[in-house]
């Protein structure tokens, strides 16, 4: 595809001070690290053009589907590494920037994470726009471009202190602005009738402007585009005003209309209800709606055709205005027939589920969605009773506008063919609890298509040390067809590869304790087991339950001091939402033992913690290659898949788990031995939470745990503060919503058998590489080749 030559270290390194001088206006002489990894930046991005138009020619060329995703979040990280490893030139830009005197890990860490996602949903967006594009499926992700992606952490006094990201302080050398790309955007107003059709006039409106990012697939033989919308007034500044002096008011506009792309909302799973939020969700689909039918009709296609050319996924029920605003553009604006619009839409779009949290579902008040959305109301409430027409027998609690609320995950499942859940048993619980009517009336809408990750960022590029035994083992290929990891199985009993995974994995941990030393001042002992969460905090992912754990191990260790003990760092890593109270107070505890813990003499290096700030995407990059063990320990029923969880077991950590999201999957691929299972499943959580009194039961027949939160109740690790912790032991007595009491025990039985099974050596190597063996399964790769066949009926252009 492409006829460039594939470049030497010395080409390279011409092509890299060419843009030193030529693109950063510096001479090398004085070139910083920034404009050093802007040059490379820039060569690398030149040879993503050439595959990058061939693939837009290619799908115009054979009037391909074009496959849509829509996502409030994209949380790519770094880029730059990552587009030098699909073109198959890491080692070659590796040498052409040591050749010119510079630390390469120090150009690629001087690179800011792009950070526009909170945790795994947007996290999935990046994995899958990379896997489209490495299967050479046609297809734009559609986003916001924040100007400030998720926070930055800190610790002060082991509290966590938000601050504004600030990624696009330096020039983004990715991006292409596209001013010739912008579409209005309008909000409010009225719905007046012209020619007997109903006409939106809105009373504000705004532009969306894009920005283009090239999404490189493996081997660099396709790429995608991710499409970003940014926000600009429709008038730059009001002259007449500015005339007469008053400069704060003429620049109004502009700031109004610049805060609908300013800031990523911070909370995971839980909705915010605000209006703004409501008009940054309709800013992206509104424009991405505009953008796919322009596309769709300067190809002279007809809008009959739109669903043979156009599929549309929504990620989550955030862009689910999609549904109307889709049927708007048909009817009022084409002219199609009403119905006919509702089933054109419907074919178009599909809608993923990620959550069955109660809180985080979204519902907008019908007044506010009639404000900001007027004509969109309207729309809604014709779906609705489209649909209960459609369908006599549906039952009157049933419905898109209940109680003076419409509910965005019936629109989304009402305008879609397919409805998906992210792992097999969360699509049972969508169809047994959330959409049970709804699944009744349209059996077969709901399908499951098990998460992914790509493992190009996840072990070729985050794990070279683990990569290149692979690679030495059964040849390379495997990035772009993981099934063939099981062909490592064969060498479990060969005691000489054995070593040399657990030497790989013994390096990485290396690295991350050199880091740790260096970030943290702590230092850990690379023997001891790697035991590993980092994810959100939320209380249903439950680090509570691990910290509690913790403490009861040190406090066994200070009981019985002589006994053997495996020694353990107990790494943690994760944000808690800035109005997230009691995420926060874990967060405070962690901190708060740690501190304890590791100045304890008694202890030593049998038991450390560290909590280092600001997990983020190249932070897992450095963490999971260096575990041993993965936790997933969420109450069953409540995480719908996880992805942490797929990418440490890939990379040969074990798991410790309960029977939660795509952890029941992981079990079964790579085997109930090389598991550690505990804990209540979905259905006995239910049954558990009848008891009212279950939390003080569980407390009641486990004396350890009593033992530590009498310890956190009496101030041990908040000397200066004993009552710190009074709400979160009262909470646990007398709700534990999330049943941390009821499967302690449990949980702490099962670190037991990770102690011993860590001390056998060879065995533990041994289910560390079947682990890796056997997670073929989860790239995403096969994820999204289930959403071309099964969501988007297309095929790949390769
Ligand atoms: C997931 C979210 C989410 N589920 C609301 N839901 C948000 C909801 O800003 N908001 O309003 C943001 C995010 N995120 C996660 O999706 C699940 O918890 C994980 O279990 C799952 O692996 C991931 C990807 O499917």
């Amino acid at each position: 595809m492409t006829n460039t030559p594939t470049p030497t270290a010395e080409s390279l390194r011409d092509k890299i001070l060419h843009h030193v001088t030529y693109s950063m206006g510096k001479d090398a002489k004085h070139a910083s690290i920034y404009d050093w990894r802007m040059a490379l930046s820039l060569a690398l991005r030149d040879r993503v053009v050439e595959p990058w138009f061939a693939a837009t020619r290619k799908t115009w060329d054979q009037g391909r589907k074009r496959v849509y995703y829509l996502s409030m979040e994209f949380l790519s990280g770094r880029m730059l590494e990552d587009a030098a490893i699909n073109l198959g030139l890491r080692a070659t830009c590796r040498s052409a920037i040591e050749g010119l005197g510079l630390d390469w890990y120090e150009v690629i860490e001087n690179e800011p994470d792009a950070a526009l996602g909170n945790g795994g949903l947007g996290r999935l967006a990046a994995c899958y726009m990379e896997s489209m594009a490495s299967l050479g499926c046609p297809g734009y992700g559609y986003g916001i471009r924040y100007e400030h992606g998720l926070f930055k952490q800190r610790f002060e006094g082991g509290q966590q202190v938000e601050t504004p990201e600030d990624w696009l302080k330096q020039r983004h050398p990715w991006e292409f602005e596209r001013p010739e790309s912008a579409y209005e955007i309008g909000f409010k107003g009225y719905v007046e009738t012209v020619d007997g059709k109903p006409h939106w006039v809105p009373g504000e409106t705004v532009l969306a402007e894009a920005y283009d990012m090239p999404v490189i697939g493996w081997q660099g033989k396709w790429a995608n585009t991710l499409r970003l919308w940014s926000a600009k007034p429709t008038e730059m500044f009001d002259l007449a005003r500015f005339n007469h002096g008053d400069y704060a008011a003429a620049a109004e506009p502009e700031a109004l209309a610049r805060t609908l792309s300013r800031v990523l909302y911070p909370d995971d799973t839980t909705y915010a209800g605000k209006e703004l939020r409501l008009k940054q969700e309709y800013f992206l689909t509104a424009a991405a709606l505009q953008d796919i039918l322009r596309r769709h009709l300067a190809a002279d296609l007809s809008l009959e055709a739109l669903p043979k050319h156009v599929a549309i996924q929504m990620n989550d029920t955030h862009p689910a205005i999609a549904g109307p605003e889709l049927i708007r553009l048909l009817s009022d604006v084409h002219g199609m027939e009403f119905e006919h619009a509702i089933e054109t839409a419907v074919q178009c779009l599909g809608y993923t589920n990620h959550t069955l949290l109660p809180e985080a579902l979204e519902h907008w008040a019908t007044y506010l969605m009639g404000t900001v959305l007027p004509r969109h109301m309207q729309i809604i409430e014709k779906i609705d009773s489209w649909h209960r027409r459609n369908h006599p027998n549906r039952p009157h609690f049933v419905g898109i506008v209940k109680h003076q609320e419409v509910r965005m995950g019936e629109l989304a499942f009402i305008t879609s063919h397919k409805v998906n859940g992210v792992s097999a048993l969360h699509t049972e619980l969508i169809k047994k609890n959330l959409f049970p009517e709804l699944n009744k009336l349209h059996p077969g809408r709901i399908i499951n298509q098990t998460n992914g990750i790509t493992p190009r960022r996840w072990l070729r590029m985050a794990n070279p040390a683990l990569s290149h035994l692979i690679i030495d083992t059964i040849g390379e290929g495997w990035e772009g067809d993981l099934d063939r990891l099981r062909e490592l199985e064969p060498h479990i009993e060969d005691s000489a590869f054995l070593d040399k995974f657990m030497a790989a994995k013994r390096t990485n941990k290396e690295h991350l304790a050199a880091w740790i030393a260096q970030s943290e001042g702590i230092t850990l002992n690379p023997d001891a087991i790697f035991d590993i969460q980092v994810k959100r905090l939320h209380e249903y992912k439950r680090q509570l339950m691990n910290i509690l754990q913790t403490i009861s191990e040190w406090h066994e260790m200070r009981e019985n001091p002589q006994a053997d003990y495996q020694p353990r760092v107990k790494i943690f890593g994760g944000k808690a939402a800035p109005g997230y109270y009691a995420a926060k107070q874990i967060i405070r505890l962690i901190k708060d033992v740690a501190e304890v813990i590791n100045n304890d003499p008694l202890i030593g290096d049998r038991l450390k913690i560290v909590y280092p700030a600001n997990y983020n995407v190249s932070m897992a990059e450095r963490l999971i290659p260096a575990a041993d063990l993965s936790e997933q320990i969420s109450t069953a029923g409540k995480e719908a898949s996880g992805t942490g969880n797929m990418k440490f077991a890939l990379n040969g950590a074990l798991t410790i788990g309960t029977l939660d999201g795509a952890n029941v999957e992981i079990r079964e691929q790579v085997g109930a031995e090389n598991f550690f299972l505990f804990g209540l499943t979905a259905d006995e959580v239910m049954e558990r939470r009848r008891d009212p009194e279950h939390a003080r039961h569980a407390i009641l027949e486990s004396p350890v745990l009593q033992d530590v939160l009498q310890m956190i109740a009496e101030g041990r690790f908040s000397p200066d503060e004993p009552e710190r912790y009074h709400d979160l032991v009262h909470n646990m007595w007398n709700s534990d919503y999330f049943l941390v009491a009821s499967d302690f025990e449990s949980y702490r039985s099962s670190q037991k058998e990770v102690d011993v099974a860590f001390g056998d050596r060879a065995s533990w190597a041994k289910m560390a590489a079947l682990n890796t063996a056997r997670m073929g399964f989860f790239s995403s790769d096969r994820a999204i080749a289930g959403y071309m066949r099964d969501i988007w009926d297309t095929t790949s252009a390769l």
